[in-house]
């Protein structure tokens, strides 16, 4: 009984930390709500998506990222093919952040694409993702697990 209670207590702790802001900053530098959409099936593949604020007077790269929760991480972009269909490539030499500048990393645009994943991403999980920047170094955030509508995705663009 005792441990189930400590269970329970844990849990809500997790609850009202998930419930605050969901954001990191590395010098000038600002990682806004990284998140993945629930994924299912044998396929093990997801994206992780967030918003890049550079503050700062020099350009940023977000060069790479990894995961002890998949096998290989990669900076990926979709980009509509000349027949028309939706191509995801591979981001050669990151996403670079202009001074003062914002790039989302949103559904059908640039994707932190996260293959060989060890478990299929559930609801409320968090992942933890490591980001390589060229000036700021490793920044290590966590990626939220939830459904997102195409729409919120805009929300936090002024
Ligand atoms: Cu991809």
């Amino acid at each position: 009984m005792r441990m189930a209670w400590k269970a329970a207590a844990a849990g809500l702790i997790f609850a009202s930390l998930a419930a605050q802001a969901h954001e990191y900053k590395a010098g000038d530098l600002t990682i806004e709500h990284p998140w993945a959409r629930p994924t299912a099936g044998p396929n093990m593949l997801g994206a992780a998506y967030m918003t890049l604020k550079n503050g700062g007077k020099e350009a940023e790269t977000l060069e790479s990222a990894s995961s002890p929760d998949a096998e290989m991480v990669m900076i990926h972009q979709n980009i509509q093919g000349a027949n028309g269909v939706m191509e995801m490539r591979h981001v050669e030499g990151g996403i670079t952040v202009p001074p003062g500048g914002t790039v989302a990393l949103q559904p059908g645009g640039y994707h932190i694409m996260l293959m060989g994943l060890k478990h299929n991403l559930e609801e409320g999980q968090r992942i933890p993702l490591k980001l390589t920047f060229a000036h700021a170094g490793n920044v290590d955030v966590e990626v939220k697990v939830e459904k997102k509508p195409e729409a919120a995705s805009s929300m936090h663009e002024h």
